[in-house]
């Protein structure tokens, strides 16, 4: 075992002794362990929080501990397993929401919810339902929460804000990289106004801000073995946002027929029938708590949130690699381009989109 795991393990208010610490998962910001103990104690997810990106890790744990616990109490007012059906964050043994280690990083800890699935991708449009249904009751259970949170990643979906670092990014050309990826760029900026046009409605207040999740790719989803989802995980980026965000960004991955940094684009595209799926289990728990407006924005949302994917992929690559974690040096522009065909795929089917997003509101709003 790993004694220094044990060590910044040992700060939390553990229940039993502990047995093993093993890495998990695939993040591509955090580290995130599992923390086995002995005997009938539970065991716990042990996270290291990139300080990188994450400034203020205190005010994000204070934002996640508002909103997990505001759910907890949904869940226990509709009779549900509030264990399984939301992260606990679990302080340290001095009543902190994390621990600083004596190098300056910050870790944080959470229930482990055993007996659960996971998925890099839906394999059916069952699954892809789910995941709707998983989106929709969040927001659902959030509906009512007004209290303040902490922008913990200043602009993260704003493409005003992200616009501004990108023509800082070219502008430097950090890594020499901007000439040999000039087609990319001109993908980006052929795109800029249209992006523009839609993030004006949420500064102007058309569409309205809500607490959202900011995250969710199909693998920050919890299911139980029967297939139903139980939560959604990883709240770091919890903020106040739009929703249609949480919506848009999850179809990245449910309804993508490839992986999100496929070398083969013949594999990559976005699937109606999945879409339709994931859309209807999403209209199911919240059509009647939308908007107007939201639902005017619903299927474009799936190109924003994957054209601001595009774009930070992209300025990463362009900047040396700063920000994601990558597995070979060309990560991310492979990323790019997997994730710019999936947009050009969204664009060819954006009528059937909007008709299907149609039929599904008249359906839930009947
Ligand atoms: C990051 O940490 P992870 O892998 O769940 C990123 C998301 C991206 C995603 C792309 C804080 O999420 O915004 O959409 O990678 N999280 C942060 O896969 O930047
Ligand atoms: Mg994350």
């Amino acid at each position: 075992m790993n004694d220094r795991l044990v060590s910044i393990a040992s700060q939390f208010a553990l229940e039993g002794e502990i047995l093993d610490i093993t890495p998990v998962g695939e993040g591509f910001i955090n580290d995130t362990y599992r923390i086995h103990t002995v005997g009938s104690a539970p065991d716990y997810i042990l996270q290291r929080k990139n300080g990188n990106i994450f400034k203020d890790v205190p005010a994000m744990m204070e934002n996640i501990r508002k909103v997990t616990e505001h759910i907890r109490r949904k869940v226990i007012a509709a009779g549900g397993d509030p264990d399984r059906e939301v992260m606990r964050v679990i302080p340290t043994r001095t009543g902190r929401l994390c621990h600083r280690d004596e190098g300056g990083e910050h870790w944080a800890a959470t229930l482990f919810i055993d007996d659960t699935v996971t998925y890099d991708r839906a394999d059916s449009p069952a699954l892809a339902r789910m995941g709707g249904i998983g989106i929709g009751h969040f927001q659902s259970q959030l509906a009512d929460f007004d209290e303040p949170l902490a922008e913990t990643i200043p602009g993260f979906h704003d493409i005003r804000h992200r616009f501004a670092q990108w023509d800082r990014t070219l502008s430097l050309d950090a890594a020499g990289r901007c000439r040999e990826a000039a087609e990319e760029i001109g993908w980006i900026e052929a795109r800029r106004d249209e992006m523009l046009a839609f993030w004006r409605l949420v500064e102007e207040g058309v569409i309205p801000r809500h607490v959202t999740h900011n995250d969710t790719k199909i693998s920050n989803f919890l299911f139980d073995r029967q297939g139903n989802v139980l939560c959604v995980i990883d709240l770091d980026t919890v903020m106040n946002s739009t929703s249609l965000n949480d919506f848009g960004d999850a179809i990245r991955t449910y309804a993508n027929t490839g992986a999100e940094d496929d070398r083969d684009l013949a594999r990559v595209g976005m699937s109606m029938e999945f879409f339709t799926a994931y859309t209807d289990g999403y209209l199911s728990q919240h059509a009647r708590e939308l908007s107007e407006a939201e639902r005017a924005y619903l299927a474009f949302s799936a190109r924003y949130i994957t054209y601001e994917q595009v774009l930070r992929f992209l300025m990463d690559y362009l900047d040396g690699d700063t920000y994601y974690k990558i597995r070979s040096a060309d990560h991310n522009l492979v990323r790019t381009r997997a994730q710019y065909r999936l947009l050009r795929s969204m664009e060819e089917q954006y009528g059937a989109m909007c008709e299907a997003v149609r039929e599904l509101n008249a359906k839930y709003n009947r």
